[in-house]
């Protein structure tokens, strides 16, 4: 069922740095035509840094590993009409040969099958803010819990109840690591107050934690919490504010499951006048920077 392209195969069996791309911030976390560009700035920061990209997506029956840019350019004009497809969706997806967009759980997943151990996304899913109702809890935190993946991120967005996203990550015993900080950041704004089990600041140092882990034969993923550089971060208190609202309006349109996210991430685009979509970009071409470069250290130390 694997499709890696030849290049990504290639590096993979030489032992070279390769990162993981997810494809639903493509069809779902952005806008045409910014999706598309971003998609491909990010494949050349990973370029930059020595290590091979590699997009992930279903496509005709297939695990895609390695999107050429003309599959990700259609990926990204088919938007919200590519299936978002997570671990419950893959079998589907793949049996009926649908175009699936991966969220961070089915990128891990796929990434794993394809001997990919660093993976770079902008946020990941977590604890949803109303849990007590809703049950709202995202697959990517059980597949933490259990696929052999690194995970370069900017955090967790304050759309989710951040305290409780740690708390599951605690339970499901994946360490949650500050890069070059001691609190998990908050996506848009550079910290969430919120303590990180530990804090590395090279990649070196991560990487001997990774090789570690690898030894010891411990399943699950491990999560690296980047800050957003400062000058693109935004207002902690104005984005909290806005999502509140986006929240509430979420909810009287009777907007749940997978959709909410997406909802969300548009909605608060919209409320910040494109100043959040603006911040996304910048902080994914960041964590692509630090995951090239958590890739060559991993390649060096095997
Ligand atoms: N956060 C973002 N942009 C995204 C997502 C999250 O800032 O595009 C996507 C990722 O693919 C993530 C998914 O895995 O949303 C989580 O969705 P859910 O909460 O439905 O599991
Ligand atoms: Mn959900």
């Amino acid at each position: 069922m694997l499709d890696v392209a030849a290049e990504v195969a290639e590096a993979i069996r030489n032992g070279q740095p390769v990162v993981a791309l997810e494809s639903t911030i493509i069809s779902h976390g952005m806008p045409y035509p910014q999706n598309v560009e971003t998609a491909r700035a990010v494949e050349d920061e990973v370029r930059a840094g020595d290590a091979v990209p590699a997009t992930i997506a279903v496509r005709g029956g297939k695990l895609r590993v390695g999107l050429s840019a003309e599959e990700i350019e259609t990926l990204g004009k088919t938007g919200l009409n590519a299936v978002k497809c997570s671990r419950r969706d893959l079998p589907f997806v793949v049996a009926r040969k649908l175009e699936g967009a991966t969220t961070v759980a089915s990128t891990m997943i796929i990434a794993a099958k394809a001997g990919i151990d660093v993976f770079a996304t902008g946020g990941i899913g977590g604890v949803h803010r109303g849990v007590e109702e809703t049950l709202d809890i995202s697959a990517d935190l059980e597949e933490l819990g259990r696929t052999n993946v690194t995970v370069v991120c900017a955090g967790i967005k304050s759309i989710l109840d951040i305290p409780r996203t740690l708390e599951y990550l605690e339970t499901r015993g994946v360490p949650v690591v500050g890069y070059q900080t001691d609190t998990l950041p908050a996506f848009y704004s550079q910290s969430s107050g919120c303590p990180v089990d530990f804090r590395v600041d090279s990649a070196d140092e991560l990487a001997a934690a990774i090789v570690a882990k690898k030894a010891m034969q411990l399943d699950g993923g491990v999560l690296v919490g980047v800050p957003i550089p400062a000058e693109h971060a935004l207002d902690k208190d104005e984005v909290d504010t806005l999502i509140a609202a986006a929240i509430l309006d979420m909810q009287k349109q009777g907007i749940s499951g997978k959709d909410t996210t997406p909802y969300l991430l548009a909605s608060i685009a919209e409320r910040t006048f494109g100043r959040s979509l603006d911040a996304n970009i910048k902080l994914i071409l960041n964590n692509a920077r630090v995951a090239a470069e958590v890739a060559v250290a991993c390649a060096q130390s095997a």
